[in-house]
């Protein structure tokens, strides 16, 4: 009993946020007292879910321990009860005569015999989306990674990447799948503050000839819509305008002396009175913990990857890999520079868009061929590093998790590969 109950607190510390409702089962009537503690937690009660704990027995006189008020306790001789449980159909939203349509967490939907199914998260790139989509992306984004409520779990979470950054995380099969699954649960927090939020792609690539500047039709860099431009040389290279500016955001990181020392000094530079003044005024407070970057060098463009993509084979995952991997992804990691390019990457508000752009690509590689998703990792029983979920659940973005969820990315590369 207590690893089901074990189990069941693992689940709700995976992934809740499209949910409503959770159901839990007790099957075994020679119980004793079970807790139910974890259902009190923050993350539950910020999701308000309703909690229906369903007690399965032929003799159900013997479920004899307290029942905690707040969940509906439910009695029945057979698991089946399940299928009578009301807002299992109330929840379902309906739809008009449109064969797709938008739910209320903004997911796309199949819409059949006027109810919604088939709801997919849409993840589209930054620029394609309104301006008020995006403050809203980035809003939502400074409140997980600054309310005291999250504090912990926010924490705990971006220092997942630096902790295991060096123990197989970047490393071949892992690398792919770990990424999914670290973006995926990432955006599984933020939708718990608001569920119309995905994570938008940057496309790098497609706009690799502005890359570092905001255009008017490229606002990855804005100060206002936009997640501020390249950090400022005059204050240690601290990001200084727009939502994550030194002024406005802070980073809950106590040591900064790695990327102090990878900023204020460039890569293979000598020790100049520039950098000096940098390591001083980065120890300034106000700009002790700000967002560093520094922007330098061009990024893969668009027909460098198209090309990659047509030619490897879809039975060919580790060459694949190993191009995005070490390529693509270093290089555009460090050609932000700053936080983005120390293993305290996932502390940049851009981290989760930069991955977002390399899921997008293997999501596009991986339609050459559909049966191969599966087949194409030989170890997809392993388990994903720091995490309860395996290989094998993010290998398939239509399926991601236990539970299934279905990402889909909007139009990024306009290519087919019939
Ligand atoms: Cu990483």
């Amino acid at each position: 009993m207590m690893s089901t109950l074990k189990l069941a607190k693992q689940e709700i510390e995976a992934d809740l946020s499209d949910e409503r409702n959770i159901i839990i089962v007790i099957v075994d009537e020679d119980l004793d007292e079970p807790t139910f503690d974890f259902l009190k937690s923050t993350r539950v009660s910020t999701l308000n879910l309703g909690v229906y704990i369903l007690c399965v027995s032929q003799n159900i006189s013997k479920f004899q321990f307290r029942k905690e008020v707040g969940f509906q306790w439910i009695y029945a001789n057979s698991t089946s009860a399940i299928k009578n449980l009301s807002f299992l159909r109330e929840n379902r939203q309906s739809c008009g005569k449109t064969s797709i349509a938008l739910d209320e967490c903004n997911r796309l939907c199949d819409c059949i015999n006027y109810m919604m199914v088939n709801c997919k998260r849409v993840r589209k790139e930054f620029s394609s989306m309104s301006k008020e989509e995006r403050d809203l992306y980035l809003n939502v984004l400074k409140e997980l990674s600054t309310n005291r409520k999250y504090f912990k779990i926010y924490q705990q979470f971006v220092d997942l990447h630096s902790k295991y950054f060096d123990s197989g995380i970047h490393e071949d099969e892992q690398f792919s799948p770990w990424h999914r699954s670290y973006i995926f649960k990432f955006e599984n927090l933020l939708r718990m503050i608001d569920c119309r939020v995905t994570i938008p792609v940057w496309n790098w690539a497609s706009y690799s000839h502005v890359i570092w500047k905001s255009t008017p039709t490229y606002h990855m860099w804005d100060d206002d819509g936009g997640f501020g431009s390249d950090g400022d040389k005059n204050i240690a290279y601290c990001v200084g305008k727009g939502i994550f500016s030194a002024e406005n955001w802070q980073l809950r990181l106590e040591d900064m002396e790695i990327i102090r020392n990878e900023t204020c000094l460039g890569e293979d530079e000598e020790i100049t009175a520039e950098s000096k003044k940098c390591f001083e005024t980065s120890r300034l407070p106000i700009y002790n913990k700000c967002l560093r970057r520094r922007f330098n060098g061009a990024v893969p463009n668009i027909s460098e990857i198209i090309d990659v993509m047509k030619k490897i084979k879809p039975e060919n995952f580790l060459t694949f890999e190993n191009t995005l991997r070490r390529l693509w992804h270093n290089k555009v990691h460090n050609r932000i520079g700053g936080h983005m390019q120390t293993q305290y990457a996932a502390y940049s508000p851009e981290f989760w868009s930069h991955h977002a752009m390399l899921d997008a690509i293997w999501t596009k590689w991986q339609e050459k061929c559909k049966d191969c998703i599966y087949n194409s990792i030989t170890e997809s029983e392993l388990r994903l590093i720091g995490f309860n979920t395996y290989r094998r659940h993010y290998l398939d973005i239509s399926a991601l998790g236990e539970c299934g969820v279905h990402v889909m990315y909007d139009q990024i590369f306009d290519i087919s590969f019939e």
